[in-house]
């Protein structure tokens, strides 16, 4: 579509000579690249280049569907919660999960591509959703350690995101990071109850804590050296930090954060590295990391299935919802 527009504006004035179009090009390049050099937001009707445009797309809507996808593992604990209050917190969580699917739909269509097509290509497989959602919440214990772990990635990742380059995925991740520290807040709690409680629940939380924690550590993505994208994003200033840099910063915050717990963090290699200045930790699975990626994760046929399930049985409200707002177009111009 955004070629599309150019070509539109291009074909409104004579014909330019090939040097014209390649100086014009080259100008635009200039202007794009002295705005990410001197900390301008890029916004949507500015100029860009192709490449930048795709890769934000790919990563925004891969964002937001892992924001809706999400919504599963703990939904699926919204009628077991222990007590009332345990409930009101876990519904409103999971509702903000929704809340910033929403808001990284919207900053993807500034890019000129539609919610529309975005789930559908999901829904084909041929977008992704973030591998941490692909594995089962078996106890209550699961709710805690997602809130924290989960979630406590998820802030680390996106607070850098705040000074991404793109105006409207830097302005959505501002309010996103602020609903984070509370959903972080809501699952230490829960962690912090179960520690201090029985031995059952207890040993509750700490087995929570075994199967999350590898999982979380690969929510930061591969070793920087077999990311793909982060040397482009990088230069781009999408990316302020590295899949690595932010992997051992979440590692550097969680591990004060469980031994205040009382809990065992399932690594052998974890240790203190006084003259790095940061924890050593043991390698990650990266054969599993990558089957899950590529749709070999324990749950994803069930999220997937879910996902479609749930956008068929909105259909009708979508409907409702575009015919209503035409009705009022059309009464708005009668008026
Ligand atoms: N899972 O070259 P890189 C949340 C893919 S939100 C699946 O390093 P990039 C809130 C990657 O797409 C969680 N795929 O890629 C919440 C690429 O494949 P492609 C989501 C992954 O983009 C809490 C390939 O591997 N957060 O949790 C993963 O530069 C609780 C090569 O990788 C975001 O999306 C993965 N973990 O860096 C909600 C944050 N890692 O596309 C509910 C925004 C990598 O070429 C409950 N995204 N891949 O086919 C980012 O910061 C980046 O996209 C990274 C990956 C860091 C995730």
């Amino acid at each position: 579509m955004y070629t599309v527009f150019w070509r539109l504006r291009m074909s409104n004035t004579p014909e330019p000579s090939e040097s014209a179009v390649d100086t014009h090009s080259a100008d635009l390049e200039r202007g794009f690249l002295a705005k990410i050099e001197s900390e301008t937001k890029i916004e949507p009707k500015d100029w860009m280049p192709d490449a930048y445009r795709k890769t934000l797309i790919r990563q925004i809507a891969q964002h937001a569907h892992s924001e809706v996808v999400g919504m599963q593992p703990e939904g699926n604990w919204i009628t077991r919660a222990p007590t009332l209050h345990r409930k009101i917190g876990l519904l409103a969580k999971v509702q903000d999960e929704c809340g910033h699917g929403l808001y990284l739909y919207s900053a993807t269509e500034t890019l000129g591509t539609t919610r529309e097509e975005l789930v559908t290509a999901l829904h084909e497989g041929r977008m992704k959703y973030s591998s941490i959602f692909n594995y089962p919440t078996l106890t209550w214990a699961d709710i805690g350690a997602i809130g924290w772990l989960v979630d406590g990635a998820a802030i680390v990742n996106q607070i850098s995101l705040c000074r991404t380059s793109y105006g409207p995925y830097a302005r959505a991740m501002v309010r996103i990071c602020k609903e984070e520290s509370f959903h972080q807040r809501q699952g230490y709690g829960i962690m912090v109850t179960l520690a201090e409680g029985t031995a059952d629940q207890r040993a509750m939380a700490q087995d929570a804590l075994n199967r999350w924690w590898w999982p979380s550590l690969m929510m930061f993505g591969p070793h920087d050296s077999d990311s793909a994208h982060t040397r482009s994003s990088t230069a781009w200033k999408i990316k302020r930090q590295s899949n690595d840099e932010l992997r051992q910063r979440f590692v550097d915050i969680t591990v004060p954060q469980a031994e205040h717990l009382g809990l065992n963090l399932p690594d052998p290699d974890l240790r203190w590295n006084a003259d790095r200045g940061h924890y050593d930790f043991g390698e990650i699975d990266w054969d599993e990391f990558w089957r899950v990626v590529k749709g070999g994760g324990p749950c994803h046929l069930q999220r997937m299935a879910t996902r479609k399930a749930a956008h068929e049985n909105g259909r009708w409200v979508r409907e409702a919802a575009a015919t209503y707002a035409q009705k009022q177009g059309a009464d708005q111009q009668a008026a």
